[in-house]
């Protein structure tokens, strides 16, 4: 059975929770708050078997104050379902979320067209040209565009259909590398003590495996370990896993914790990083500028450090090496953003360049990772 995770993405009330429902007959807002308020606050999961596919979705929440819950669900997706709703098409967290899945590298996925019971075969249309204009360009060009109503339950067996047939593209997970778990939930459940979730983004995990949580470098053992909701003795790469773990606090193993073999990772606070800010970011980037950063499930401030124009030398890299990429003459690139001219180091929308991040708590990251923030995405 191949295990596929699905997020969703979109604006604020597009039906997102409704279509996982429709979906896995799962209401993934758990929380008496999102009952009452009718919103998502934070990402809820849900479960999918279908043929030989075991679909694991994640939702996440649209409203822009909770973006950073959006981003602690963003890691480690094979597809994305990018909810749109019919009658409103897209909106500024369209935009934010797809825009984090562009930099996060989501390879994959498909647009829902949501609430197709509340408008005309015009209005339809109207949307599904706008949702094309949208996505060209980008990973999700020439991807299913597909109308459902959550309502009716028109269209969601071709959601589903859509869903399998992606799904058999996904490339195999890198079973054999250092198996590691952001952590997206914890708690306590009485006679048990402390259970973790999330997503096993790389390598495999054994019950009674020696484990540490990182970046607190506690030690401890896997008890029991469950797969979608079932009990095993083996997790794999791309599952949606949940792990007892012997003689660990709640509190010593948090969301943003990562769960890694005993003694294989090591966490750090200072990353070397290629940052590319967006061209729709509001202003330039300054140097030392201070962030608030999002890594898997973690989230750490930190601060800038822009090596080029700053006389840093970075060797071997033949980029951000001093006269190899020359700031621009006083007010002659981006004229309406100033005329005073950058400071060394400045980085305006569009550009990317090498960094250095000062973090000021460890996260356990490896080459090749995805970062990114509100204002900045870095790799
Ligand atoms: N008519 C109609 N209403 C829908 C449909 N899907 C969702 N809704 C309604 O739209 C509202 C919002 O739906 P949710 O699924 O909570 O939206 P969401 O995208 O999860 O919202 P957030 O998580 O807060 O961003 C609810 O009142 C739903 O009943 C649909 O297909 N048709
Ligand atoms: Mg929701």
């Amino acid at each position: 059975m191949k295990h596929i995770i699905v997020g969703t993405a979109g604006h604020i009330d597009h039906g997102k929770t409704a279509l996982v429902k429709a979906l896995t007959g799962v209401d993934a807002d758990r929380l008496k708050e999102e009952k009452q308020r009718g919103i998502t606050i934070d990402i809820g999961f849900a479960d999918l078997a279908l043929g030989e596919y075991q679909f694991g979705f994640v939702d996440v929440p649209g409203h822009e104050r909770f973006v950073k819950n959006m981003l602690a669900g963003a890691h480690g997706l094979d597809l994305v379902m990018l909810v749109v709703a019919a009658d409103e098409s897209v909106m500024p967290q369209t935009r934010e979320h797809f825009d984090i899945c562009r930099l996060l590298r989501v390879k994959s996925g498909l647009v829902a067209l949501t609430k197709s019971d509340l408008v005309d075969e015009e209005l339809l249309e109207l949307a599904r040209a706008e949702v094309e204009d949208f996505v060209r360009g980008s990973f999700l060009e020439g991807a299913p565009i597909v109308p459902v109503s959550s309502r009716t339950g028109d269209g969601v067996d071709e959601l589903k259909n859509a869903l399998v047939e992606l799904a058999s593209a996904v490339d195999p997970k890198a079973t054999l590398a250092v198996p590691r778990l952001p952590v997206d939930r914890a708690f306590s459940i009485k006679g048990f003590g402390t259970v973790v979730t999330g997503t096993l983004i790389a390598g495999e995990l054994n019950g009674g495996d020696e484990i540490e949580v990182l970046p607190g470098g506690v030690k401890t053992r896997v008890r029991n370990l469950q797969v979608h909701g079932k009990d095993t003795t083996l997790a794999l790469a791309g599952q949606r896993t949940a792990i007892n773990l012997q003689g660990v606090n709640v509190e010593q193993a948090q969301r943003g914790s990562v769960l890694a073999p005993a003694g294989r990772l090591q966490a750090t606070s200072m990353i070397d990083a290629r940052l590319e800010l967006l061209k729709t970011a509001s202003r330039p980037l300054v140097q030392r500028v201070r962030v608030r950063l999002h890594h898997g499930t973690a989230e750490v401030m930190a601060r800038v450090v822009i090596l080029r124009g700053s006389g840093v030398t970075v060797p071997g890299l033949g980029f951000g090496v001093q006269g190899s990429e020359p700031n621009p003459e006083p007010g002659t690139r981006n004229p309406e953003l100033g005329t005073a001219g950058p400071e060394p180091g400045t980085l305006f929308p569009g550009e990317s360049v090498l960094v250095q991040l000062r973090l000021e708590e460890p996260i356990a990251a490896l080459p090749g990772d995805r970062l990114s923030s509100a204002a900045t995405h870095l790799k």
